[in-house]
């Protein structure tokens, strides 16, 4: 009984804001069962795959392939061919019914820079940025993911200016999410873009900044580049709340499939079983997508 209600007041602290979605409620059991002391051995992550692979099919043949999947996690990438409508929501909501998919939805990220230094550019992002996030709701999307902001051209005039931008859209994306139900997250991006948050020191600074509870997703592949993905596990243990799986030769954003690039990912999963990391994997790998996702759940088992 006392794990029980100890469980209930983890709920209304961390994830009142998620319950839209059925997906809280087995989180909550599987937290109930580790504060009950009995379930540290069933704690495992969930995996699951990106459409992103896809992206370059039209939307109906994306659709298609959700049916025939062997996961329940799936990410929608609200770009390109796939960006989403209301028509299209309405369909993805009723093959997610029938085939009992979870949605995160992947935040529009061509020609997006939430840092940008244009008011009418950037309000004109925010526009684009926030109709995904109505739809991610509309979906019951369980998270909107979105990337940081860039440096620009005129940058080097107004020091500072670019990061200062970067928290403020950061905040207002996180509030507009929060009031729709979903819950949105932010990502560590791949070096050489010219991002404002890359390392583990500038998602540091960012934290220490930003003042709101905005989770990281944390992303393996992007981490790779920078050599930084034991320090990232780490370092923000209590921050990540789902993660991006693709694989590099360390110099560039690959998206390979798992196994096919330098990650040491024997080292991966020992450090998330170290910090207990218990949320979804979703692979975003552009090939090999069953085989990665069988190779996960093969490392993880
Ligand atoms: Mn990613």
């Amino acid at each position: 009984m006392i794990a029980r209600s100890s469980a209930v007041l983890f709920y209304k602290g961390k994830f009142q804001l998620l319950n839209k979605s059925g997906y809280m409620h087995e989180k909550v059991k599987v937290k109930v069962l580790v504060q009950a002391g009995l379930g540290l051995a069933m704690v495992k992550p969930r995996i699951g795959l990106s459409m992103l692979y896809c992206l370059g099919e039209p939307f109906k043949k994306m659709t298609e392939r959700l049916r025939k999947l062997e996961t329940a996690y799936i990410e929608i990438v609200d770009e390109g061919f796939h960006a989403l409508n209301k028509q299209r929501v309405s369909t993805l909501k009723n093959i997610g019914e029938s085939h009992g998919l979870k949605y995160s939805v992947h935040a529009p990220f061509a020609d997006i820079n939430i840092a940008s230094p244009s008011k009418p550019i950037l309000k004109a992002m925010l526009k684009r940025l926030e109709k995904s996030i109505t739809h991610a709701s509309a979906l019951d999307a369980y998270l909107w993911v979105f990337h940081p902001g860039l440096k620009t051209g005129v940058s080097m005039f107004y020091p500072g200016m670019d990061w200062l931008q970067n928290l403020k859209t950061t905040r207002l994306l996180f509030k507009f999410a929060r009031d729709r139900g979903v819950e949105a997250a932010i990502e560590n991006v791949p070096e050489p873009f010219p991002f404002v948050m890359k390392s583990v020191e500038d998602f540091k600074r960012f934290y220490s900044e930003v003042g709101e509870g905005i989770g990281l997703v944390l992303d393996i592949g992007h981490a790779n580049i920078n050599g930084q993905i034991g320090t990232f596990l780490t370092t923000f243990a209590d921050k990540i709340v789902h993660m991006h799986a693709h694989d590099n030769y360390g110099k560039s954003d690959q998206h390979l499939g798992i196994g096919y690039g330098t990650t040491d990912w024997k080292k991966v999963v020992n450090l998330l079983r170290r910090i207990s990391y218990d949320e979804i994997i979703i692979v975003e790998s552009f090939e090999h997508v069953e085989e990665s996702m069988q190779k996960l759940k093969q490392l993880l088992a």
